[in-house]
C-alpha cells in the first residue's frame, strides 16, 4: 500500500482522533482539522508520521476554501477525505426544540460536508485518484424520538453519498458512507450540552462501539483494493438492534 494523504475533520476527539491514529500506524500523512488548535497540537506530537493541523470550523466555507487553498505542497495531492466532524443536540421532540440548534446541525453536518467535499473533490478529479468517506450513522435509516434533524441530516450524508457516487463513476474517486450506530465518544456529552452524567447513561450497562472500532472500518475501506467501491457501511454494537412499529392503542 503506498503513502496516502488523509484529510480529517473534527480530529480533535472520536472517531476522527481514532482514525488519525489508525491512519499514523501506517505512517500515512494526515492532515488534521478541527475547532480546538490545543488538541490538534497535542495530537500532531503524539503520531509518529507527517501531520499537518489547521484550526477550521467546517461551517465557514472561506476558511474551508482558504485552508485547502493554502496546503503546503507536500499535503496538497490529498487522496482520503474523511467527512467526519458532525454533532447531534438535543433529544427533544420537535415542537420543543430551539431551531438555532437543528440549524448548527445542518450547518455542520450538511453544508459543513458539503464544503468540504467540493473543496477538496476539484483536485481529486483533476489527478483521477480519491476516497471520499463520509460519516452517516443508523439514525440515517431509523428514525427514534428526539432524532428529528439530526437523523434528517444523516439521512442526506446517505443520500449525498450515493449521488456523488454516481457523479464520480469511472474517475477513480470511490465514496463511501460509514453508518456507526451506538457508540462512545464525546458525541453524547455534546448532544446534552456538557452533561457528563446524563451522556454517561446513554452508555450504561452496554458495550457500544469504540472510535478505534469506526476507524478500523474507515481504515480497511480506504485500503480495500481499488476495483472495488464501499458504497455503504452499516454497524451496530452488538447490543443494539431494531425496535417493533410504535403503535398506540386506544
Ligand atoms: P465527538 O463529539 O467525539 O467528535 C466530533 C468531532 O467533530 C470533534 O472533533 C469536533 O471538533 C468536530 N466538530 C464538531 N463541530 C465542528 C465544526 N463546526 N467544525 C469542525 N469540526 C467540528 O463525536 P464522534 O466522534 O462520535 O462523531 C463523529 C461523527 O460521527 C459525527 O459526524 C457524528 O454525527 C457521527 N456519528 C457518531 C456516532 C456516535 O454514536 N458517537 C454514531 C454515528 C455517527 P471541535 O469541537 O474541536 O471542532
Ligand atoms: C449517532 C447514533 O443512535 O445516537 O449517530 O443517533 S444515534
Amino acid at each position: 500500500m503506498s503513502q496516502l494523504t488523509v484529510f480529517i475533520t473534527g480530529a480533535t476527539a472520536g472517531f476522527g482522533a481514532a482514525t488519525a491514529r489508525r491512519f499514523a500506524k501506517d505512517k500515512h500523512k494526515l492532515i488534521l482539522t478541527g475547532r480546538r488548535a490545543e488538541r490538534l497540537e497535542a495530537l500532531k506530537k503524539e503520531l509518529d508520521t507527517d501531520v499537518h493541523i489547521i484550526p477550521l470550523d467546517v461551517r465557514d466555507e472561506k476558511a474551508v476554501r482558504a485552508a485547502v487553498a493554502a496546503l503546503p505542497d507536500t499535503f496538497k495531492n490529498v487522496d482520503v477525505l474523511v467527512n467526519n466532524a458532525g454533532l447531534a443536540l438535543g433529544l427533544e421532540p420537535a415542537h420543543l426544540v430551539a431551531m438555532s440548534d437543528w440549524e448548527t446541525m445542518i450547518d455542520t453536518n450538511i453544508k459543513g460536508l458539503l464544503y468540504c467535499t467540493q473543496a477538496l473533490l476539484t483536485g481529486m478529479v483533476e489527478r483521477g485518484k480519491g476516497h471520499v468517506i463520509n460519516l452517516g450513522s443508523v439514525a440515517g435509516s431509523y428514525p427514534y424520538p428526539g432524532g428529528n434533524v439530526y437523523g434528517a441530516t444523516k439521512a442526506f450524508v446517505k443520500q449525498f453519498s450515493l449521488n456523488l457516487r454516481a457523479d464520480l463513476v469511472g474517475q477513480n474517486i470511490r465514496v463511501t458512507d460509514v453508518e456507526p450506530g451506538l457508540a462512545e465518544s464525546e458525541f453524547s456529552t455534546v448532544r446534552f450540552k456538557g452533561d457528563a452524567e446524563k451522556a454517561k447513561q446513554v452508555y450504561e450497562g452496554t458495550d457500544p462501539i469504540t472510535p478505534d472500532n469506526v476507524a478500523e472500518v474507515i481504515y480497511f475501506t480506504a485500503t480495500f483494493p481499488g476495483n472495488v467501491n464501499i458504497n455503504r457501511i452499516e454497524l451496530m454494537a452488538a447490543c443494539q438492534a431494531f425496535s417493533p412499529f410504535n403503535v398506540v392503542r386506544k
